[in-house]
């Protein structure tokens, strides 16, 4: 079954429109940045919710960046695998993503193969947004919310359980 944070922390039922920004520090392709507008996708099509991408990283909900090591929050990364990335709970919009990780961009099997600690990034943003929008970790292991995944596994479809999780949010 779903969790929620303690205090349940949501953003407020008003703000339905919500946006993120990269961080200008690290530009990122294209691709790359399909991938988490394919994830925030999975997430506004279960609710009312509209994510928006632009580009003052000042203003938006939401800010994504990739850091490595010790980067000003007092959680550090910690190299390839272990912590690969983290978000926090409404509405603090921040999702920081392990630079030192062997990121796949989805769809891109063949590398998704033959790299060493390979980790999709696709199936950890749609994660990660989940715990920016308010859930916390699921008991369902097929779930997106459950705290582990499998090494170069893909898992990108919300369950029932994320479903339910996050209709009774928003
Ligand atoms: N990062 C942890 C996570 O996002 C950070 C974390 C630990 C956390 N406990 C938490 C965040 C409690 C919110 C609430 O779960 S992680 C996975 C998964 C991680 C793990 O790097 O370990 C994914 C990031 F679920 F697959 F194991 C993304 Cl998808
Ligand atoms: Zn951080
Ligand atoms: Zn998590």
């Amino acid at each position: 079954h779903y969790t929620l944070f303690p205090g349940e922390p949501r953003w407020p039922k008003d703000r339905r429109d919500l946006t993120y920004a990269f961080d200008p520090r690290n530009p990122l392709t294209d691709e790359v940045k399909g991938v988490f507008a394919r994830a925030f996708g999975r997430w506004a099509e279960v609710t009312e919710l509209n994510f928006t991408n632009i580009e003052s990283f000042t203003t938006s909900d939401i800010t994504i960046g990739f850091y490595t090591g010790d980067h000003g929050d007092g959680e550090p990364f910690d190299g390839v695998l272990g912590t690969l990335a983290h978000a926090f709970s409404p509405p603090s919009g921040k999702f920081h993503l392990d630079a030192d990780e062997n990121w796949v961009v989805s769809g891109d099997l063949d590398s998704f193969l033959s790299v060493t600690a390979a980790v999709d990034l696709e199936s950890v943003a749609v994660h990660e947004i989940g715990h920016l929008l308010g859930l916390g970790h699921s008991s369902v292991e097929e779930s997106i919310m459950y705290p582990t995944i499998t090494t170069g596994k893909r898992k990108v479809d919300l369950t029932n359980d994320d479903v339910e999780g996050i209709q009774y949010l928003y």
